[in-house]
């Protein structure tokens, strides 16, 4: 089962409880939970095998930065047990394998319909239902649309002229051809230089005959220090896992890390260098706990920034190369990356790194890329130029909620949400990890885990009283908006230019969209409104009909 054609209740009389789009982690869980609830329930996947992200983005080098034991599902024991993680950070194939087995084991593939792009979702207002239309043309019916679209799953192409002249193929990393790419003996542009580009450049380096790599800005990278995991190591984690898992939400980012509690600019030159020094031995994202001030005071950042600037002028041999390398922003403002052997690559004689800070990619020609005048001759191009990340997959579908106000209107200064999980003039559409929530800036399976359990709850408190519809009331949403806005303009995460402010999509409105207040304090506001009757939320309307279950209409 899984495709279209195998699935006979895509008519357009189709009724449903809901409908969720997007088979990634976050699609995968909420049929989990939405079935077990006796729901009748259709996902639609526009890719043709389920995994989201991981499906997508099979660039080489490509895998998680946060430590697998923790990328992953926690709602049942029994796959936690049974999962074995090989590496400290899994590579993308491993997460794509865990992925589908979890499909299989849950049986989850019997309500997926792949190679199905949802275009467009119309709420009717009279059924307090919404009318959900394919790309194939059908439609279905559904009282709850779930949007579990991800945070980076619509690709960000930037308009260079001439892209379309180019003689030779062309690869977005995050939607790289799924039998591979081979660029052995070949001359291979990379533009772009954030977290995918930093994954990649290494092993693509490591084929081709030459690599011109044509930066914008530096990022900043600390390394992973990946390694196989041992069976000890293993069994313990697996001993542990509930107090492992309830220490990571007690922390900022959903992550069990250690953090210092020490400020950067009170310890000592002495005790910041051993600190940092431990850290970058250590690898990975904890780099940034080396201090509980370095996203809150400019120059507390300013002392990890110097050390990682330190560190790269150690590792490149060029020193005007490291200089250009080296980033002169706060560090952490743009998503921190992890690498392995990324500086070191730039020492390889078949590498050249191309500014293109000052003098922007004028065009692509047949033969390559020409910046500044100079033509630089490649025989394939691979754009690892990120996302038009967290509005960008909504933007795509032709949301309309009362009185047919599409959702790219009511978004046109920036996403308005309650919580990241519902915006209102949109009853019964509910979005996993939306902009609003924290989603992006913590760890994505345990900020999916709890959205769908939220959304779970809700939609069973709906049924048991019979009621029709919930959406915020604008109050509620134009409050969280604010208090989003705040929070944010506290942290030095908002001060660059960023995808977490749409910065990267040319005339995207410039709004810090994720959350920054920390998951604990997001979780315990989530928990307190429930508990309050769903505060901030307008429960109205009356069922008048259950939807007939889809296993009735098989
Ligand atoms: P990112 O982090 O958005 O990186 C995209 C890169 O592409 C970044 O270096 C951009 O430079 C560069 N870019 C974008 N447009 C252009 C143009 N027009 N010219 C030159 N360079 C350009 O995407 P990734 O896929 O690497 O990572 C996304 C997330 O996925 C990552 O944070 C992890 O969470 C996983 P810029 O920095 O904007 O100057």
């Amino acid at each position: 089962m899984g495709n279209r054609e195998q699935l006979p209740n895509t008519s357009a009389h189709a009724e449903l409880d809901a409908v969720i789009v997007g088979a990634g982690f976050a699609g995968l869980y909420m049929l989990y939970r939405l079935r077990n609830l006796g729901f009748s329930v259709r996902v639609f996947e526009a890719g043709s095998g389920i995994g989201g992200t991981w499906y997508w983005n099979r660039y080489p080098g490509a895998r998680c930065d946060v430590e697998s034991v923790q990328y992953s599902y926690q709602f049942s024991e029994a796959l936690q047990q049974e999962w074995e993680w090989t590496e400290r950070y899994a590579t993308q194939p491993e997460i794509l394998r865990y992925a589908n087995h979890v499909a299989d084991r849950f049986d989850l593939r019997k309500d997926i319909q792949l190679n199905t792009r949802v275009s467009a979702a119309t709420f009717d207002e009279a059924r307090h239902r919404w009318t959900v239309v394919t790309d194939d043309g059908k439609q279905v019916s559904a009282q709850f649309c779930i949007m579990a679209t991800g945070c980076l799953s619509s690709t960000n192409t930037p308009k260079f002229a001439g892209l379309d002249t180019f003689r030779g193929p062309v690869y977005h990393t995050g939607q790289w051809p799924h039998e591979g790419v081979d660029f052995t003996g070949k001359r291979v542009g990379v533009i772009g230089t954030g977290s995918s580009a930093i994954q990649s450049i290494p092993l693509i380096a490591e084929q081709a005959q030459h690599l011109f790599v044509f930066q914008r800005t530096p990022h900043y990278t600390v390394p992973a220090r990946n390694t196989p995991l041992d069976e000890a190591y293993k069994r313990q984690v697996k001993a542990e896992y509930p107090t492992m898992r309830s220490r990571a939400k007690q922390m900022f980012a959903g992550i069990d890390f250690h953090l210092n509690d020490q400020s950067a600019i009170q310890a000592s030159e002495e005790e910041r260098q051993r600190e940092y020094e431990a850290r970058w031995a250590y690898g990975g994202v904890s780099f940034m706990g080396a201090f509980n001030d370095l996203l809150f005071n400019e120059a507390s950042n300013a002392t990890a920034a110097a050390f990682v600037r330190s560190k790269i002028h150690e590792t490149v041999r060029n020193p005007a190369l490291a200089e250009a390398l080296s980033p002169r922003y706060v560090i952490g403002c743009k998503r921190l990356c992890v690498d392995t052997g990324y500086y070191e690559t730039f020492n390889r004689s078949n590498v050249t790194l191309v500014d293109v800070s000052k003098t922007p990619i004028e065009a692509i020609v047949a033969e390559g890329v020409q910046v500044d005048g100079k033509q630089y001759t490649v025989d394939a191009l691979v754009l690892a130029t990120g996302f038009d990340a967290m509005t960008g997959a909504l933007a795509r579908i032709d949301i309309r909620g009362k009185a047919g106000q599409p959702l790219r209107e009511k978004w046109h200064g920036g996403p308005r949400t309650y919580l990241g999980l519902m915006t209102a003039g949109f009853p019964n559409l509910f979005t996993i990890t939306g902009p609003g929530s924290p989603s992006v800036l913590t760890n994505m399976l345990p900020s999916i885990e709890q959205h769908v359990e939220w959304i779970a709850d809700c939609v069973a408190y709906l049924r048991e009283r019979e009621i029709a519809q919930i959406e915020p009331l604008q109050q509620a949403e134009d409050d969280w908006v604010t208090h989003v806005n705040e929070v944010a303009g506290t942290n030095l995460r908002s001060t660059c230019s960023s995808w977490y402010v749409g910065a990267n999509v040319p005339g995207k409105p410039r709004v810090f969209m994720p959350y920054i207040g920390g998951l604990p304090a997001y979780l315990e506001k989530c928990k307190e409104i429930v508990a309050a009757g769903y505060r901030g939320f307008l429960l109205s309307g009356a069922v008048t009909s259950r939807a007939t279950a889809l296993e009735d209409s098989r």
